[in-house]
């Protein structure tokens, strides 16, 4: 069909990345035609360059009934958007263009969980070698991580330009705490209240599930004393932030309730928040026993996290449910404007988890993956060859093989 040669076409561009500073410059000046026109041809530049991606999947993995089903509806929006290549910008067409992205953004809401099923139908169904669990990893990493970007895209365009989102009207709304979002940044994100929150909710789960929940003490760092008074703020996209933060605190406070299972103390997770001249740091620490190295090692891997599939029918796990695609999600999501998510653990102690965020909007680019011929050789390429002693010892986790 001529899909294949449209996304031959698309796929020849590199997407483009944007910075904080410039979705809100774009938010704050650009008009609806020059959002219209610079979507239709950044999303589907930013859709053909992944589905390249997901045609180079092993074969078995391609095969899975979840998978075709994640294919299909990228092959259907791409089409969509296309539909507005030639069409002129007038008012009909771009509320028509708003309707169609809520609808694709509708039609993609449960990808991650459609190809974490993928996964495990193929791990059901097939033997999966170390070289394939490699490539998966180094696939979705990249999959989600566009998949974010296209996103966050879409969400600018209908929060900045559709009267019939409830966040279009929501945000126009007079009243005195008149709104510092542009889309869906925050041009003043309280870092605190995004913890805070984070943590009542997580710490709700917990209530629920241990009767007990541990404390938080909260450190913000400040370097002198004019800056005293005011929380430390941050241009951001706070969903993206909570995501990050619920997800570590529901992983500290789980450690620490099965840690200190038989007393009655529960020591505290402490999250220390600071600004540098580069990066705001927030590093949350718990009493949880930590974790091997091993282990740290094994829990951004979606095959791992995939593997001892909690019984679903299990109600008892459910609560502060186990290391889904929590945490290698969380890093995308701190990789995608140029920060990072990191886990330091002392077994028999605890852990620490530093979230890194640029503190200027004008670094805060979007990581995003491109196609091009190191990316299909990636995928065609076998491991590198093992060049230090011992590698046995880590067998499942690297494999040795004979470079081709
Ligand atoms: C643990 C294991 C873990 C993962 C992520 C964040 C915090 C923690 N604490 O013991």
């Amino acid at each position: 069909q001529n899909v294949s040669k449209m996304l031959d076409f698309y796929s020849q561009f590199n997407p483009s990345p944007l910075s904080i500073k410039k979705f809100i410059d774009f938010g704050l000046n650009a008009s609806e035609e020059k959002s219209f026109i610079f979507l239709r041809k950044e999303l589907p530049v930013r859709l053909a360059n992944i589905m390249k991606e997901i045609a180079l999947l092993p074969d078995n993995l391609l095969r899975m009934p979840s998978v075709i089903a994640v294919n299909d509806w990228y092959i259907r929006s791409f089409q969509e958007i296309l539909e507005f290549e030639k069409k002129d910008p007038n008012p009909d067409i771009l509320e028509h263009f708003c309707s169609e992205l809520v609808k694709i953004r509708n039609r993609h809401s449960d990808v991650v969980e459609t190809m974490a099923q993928g996964v495990l139908e193929l791990k059901e169904s097939h033997d999966v070698d170390s070289h394939t669990e490699h490539s998966i990893q180094y696939f979705l990493d990249r999959f989600y991580m566009s998949r974010i970007s296209i996103r966050m895209l879409i969400n600018q365009h209908i929060h900045l330009f559709s009267a019939l989102i409830f966040g279009g009207l929501l945000e126009r709304a007079p009243g005195p705490n008149k709104s510092k979002y542009i889309g869906c940044i925050d041009t003043q994100c309280d870092i605190v209240s995004v913890i805070r929150d984070a943590y009542e909710n997580a710490r709700f789960l917990c209530d629920q599930y241990y009767l007990a929940s541990p404390e938080l003490i909260l450190n913000e760092i400040h370097h002198n004393q004019l800056e005293k008074e005011q929380f430390i703020n941050i241009v951001y996209v706070p969903s993206h932030l909570y995501h990050m933060l619920f997800e570590l605190f529901k992983n500290s406070m789980r450690a620490v309730m099965e840690y200190h299972n038989t007393s009655d103390l529960f020591p505290p997770i402490t999250v220390t928040v600071s600004r540098g001249r580069e990066d705001i740091c927030l590093k949350m620490s718990d009493q949880g026993g930590g974790i091997s190295r091993s282990t740290t090692d094994h829990l951004f891997k979606y095959m791992y996290s995939t593997a001892p599939q909690p019984s679903k029918s299990d109600a008892h796990t459910v609560p502060l449910a186990g290391y889904g695609y929590g945490l290698p999600i969380s890093r995308l999501y701190a990789r995608y404007f140029h920060g990072d998510l990191v886990l330091l653990s002392c077994e028999g102690y605890g852990t620490d988890a530093v979230i890194y965020m640029k503190a200027l909007s004008n670094e805060a680019n979007e990581l995003l993956p491109i196609f091009n011929k190191a990316t299909s050789r990636f995928y065609r390429s076998t491991l590198q060859t093992g060049d230090w002693s011992n590698q046995a010892t880590h067998i499942g986790d690297r494999q040795i093989s004979i470079h081709t």
